[in-house]
């Protein structure tokens, strides 16, 4: 049986939360795979038994049937993307596939990216982990609005960032836009085409209404 361990409210495992849900997969309901709960809070990826798995001591991590370790969300999601579902969120043509890695990265490096290092650097919670610089939050977040006029122009008369349909890098945006809340940086502050994509996406992947999902699958 493969093992996916991750928390379920941290913005790299949802990455894979989400695109399996994107394909209409309940991740607590497959057949090969175990979801194993891991509580950041708690310092559960600090454990020795956890650090032996992933040095890194961060979620996601993956273990195939085989004992192969995957431990990074972009290497997860590749595998998930390949080997679950019928469409690729990760693009189904040379060049889809391409634009999907544009945008994926850009979504990436300047969005989710400059508002975890924000975070890192001004949440109590990471002062352990993080020498935290608290002057460093403000310009990180400062950097990752500064990309957001880009997707704005980007989804112009666009659902999705690539092509008609839900792409890895409408996720990666997403999860960037979801974690800048945390911040206080509201999406619908910033243009009127990233406030109805937030929406969209939000009223399908939010933590609430994944968990809503789960625990009515729990129920059933
Ligand atoms: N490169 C890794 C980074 C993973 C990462 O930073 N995960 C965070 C949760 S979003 C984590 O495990 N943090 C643990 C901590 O801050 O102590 C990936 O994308 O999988």
């Amino acid at each position: 049986m493969k093992k996916l361990y991750l928390s379920r409210t941290a913005p790299n495992p949802r990455k894979a939360l989400i695109l399996l849900a994107s394909k209409g997969i309940d991740i607590d309901d497959m057949d090969d795979l175990d979801v194993v709960d891991i509580d950041i809070p708690s310092n559960e990826h600090m454990t020795d038994a956890f650090t032996k798995l992933n040095p890194m001591q961060t979620v996601p991590v993956m273990q195939l049937d085989d004992g192969t370790v995957l431990n990074d969300s972009q290497a997860i999601c590749e595998y998930l993307d390949r080997v679950y579902g019928e469409r690729s969120v990760m693009g189904n043509d040379v060049v889809q596939r391409a634009q999907v890695c544009a945008m994926r990265r850009i979504a990436e490096f300047e969005v989710l990216y400059n508002f975890m290092l924000a975070f890192q650097h001004s949440h109590p919670s990471k002062a352990q982990r993080v020498d935290q610089v608290p002057e460093f939050a403000a310009k990180s977040i400062e950097r990752a609005i500064k990309a957001l006029p880009y997707f704005e122009a980007a989804l112009e008369g666009h659902q999705y960032l690539v092509g008609d349909h839900l792409s890895f890098a409408d996720i990666v945006l997403y999860l960037g836009l979801d974690f800048g809340k945390v911040l206080k940086v509201n999406p619908a502050d910033h243009g009127e085409n990233i406030a109805r994509f937030y929406k969209h996406m939000n009223e399908r992947f939010s933590i609430q209404t994944m968990a809503k999902a789960k625990s009515t699958a729990d129920d059933a």
